[in-house]
């Protein structure tokens, strides 16, 4: 049964947790960039996007049927992502993994924030929007020629070109999901932060984790459907609840039998 905490009243038990862990794998999503005025995937879209629905304007036929459309939402969004600054949350997770002997970070989000934060190695399951692909040979496109074609074409074959982002019906990058399906089978404790635990194959990297025998802590504000599993449910901000994480690692007041790993 998860132990529900607020954010301010993380129990030592989840210090001690993390303190003993020899492995650490963490799996975020939006919410940990809503801290850097991101808005989340599924709250309201704002202003000019606010009418339509990012699960539909997020896949091929979306792009196929109105590519221009498509193509000025990532670019929407590319730009506020372009004036975000990696917020508290994303810098504790780049402290955290220098604090744990093995530590993988596994991200949905696709605003390269966790690696403007210091994050080494960064697993991104849904793409990267700042990375530009062509729509039929599937190639990262550096530069093309500003032709005011909105989406611009690719200059090798001529096909548009779309943001390097997976799409909802699209598979995700193999390597990256093997990855991030090792790291949540071989880790002792997980930790899902800022999800709402709804898309897959995202969201069965913490019953991986579960299933192998691994503490779970989830940290968001609001209830998902993977918080009644969770060991630790720590309720409040990314923002918050990751600092003070770290902020009580070191002096964690271990009990006699902890056996120390460093
Ligand atoms: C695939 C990139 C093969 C583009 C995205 C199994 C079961 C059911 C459905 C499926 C399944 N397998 C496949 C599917 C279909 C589908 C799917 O999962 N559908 C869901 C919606 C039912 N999956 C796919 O299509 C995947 N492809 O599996 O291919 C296949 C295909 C078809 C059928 C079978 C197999 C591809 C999925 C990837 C889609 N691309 N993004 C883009 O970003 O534009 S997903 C999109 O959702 C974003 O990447 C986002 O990151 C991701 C997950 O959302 P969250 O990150 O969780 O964001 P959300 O807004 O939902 O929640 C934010 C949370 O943060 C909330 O809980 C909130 O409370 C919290 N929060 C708010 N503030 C804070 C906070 N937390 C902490 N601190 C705060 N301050």
């Amino acid at each position: 049964m998860s132990q529900q905490a607020s954010s301010s009243l993380i129990s030592p038990k989840v210090i001690q947790a993390l303190r003993s862990a020899r492995y650490v794998a963490v799996l975020t999503g939006a919410g940990v960039s809503a801290e850097s005025g991101v808005p989340t995937f599924r709250e309201a879209q704002m202003g000019l996007w606010a009418k339509y629905n990012p699960e539909a304007l997020a896949t091929p036929q979306a792009f196929q049927r109105n590519p221009t459309l498509v193509w000025e939402w990532y670019a929407w969004r590319r730009q506020l992502v372009g004036q975000a600054k990696a917020n508290a949350g994303h810098l504790a997770l780049a402290e955290l993994e220098k604090l744990v002997p093995r530590f993988t970070l596994i991200t949905q989000n696709v605003d390269e924030l966790h690696q403007q934060a210091g994050s080494s190695s960064v697993i991104e399951l849904h793409g990267n929007l700042n990375r530009t692909i062509c729509f039929s040979e599937r190639k990262v496109v550096e530069s093309w020629p500003e032709t005011g074609d909105i989406p611009p074409r690719c200059p090798n074959c001529g096909s548009l070109l779309r943001p390097d982002v997976v799409w909802f019906g699209e598979t995700l990058p193999a390597e990256a999901l093997s990855a991030a399906f090792n790291a949540a089978e071989q880790c002792d404790l997980f930790m899902s932060i800022g999800t709402s635990a709804l898309v897959h194959p995202a969201a069965s990297l913490p019953v991986a984790a579960l299933e192998r025998g691994a503490i779970l802590v989830e940290i968001n504000p609001d209830t998902t459907p993977l918080t009644s599993h969770a060991t630790y449910a720590l309720r409040g901000p990314a923002g918050q609840v990751l600092p003070q994480l770290l902020e009580a690692l070191p002096e964690a007041n271990l009990s006699p039998n902890h056996q120390n790993y460093d």
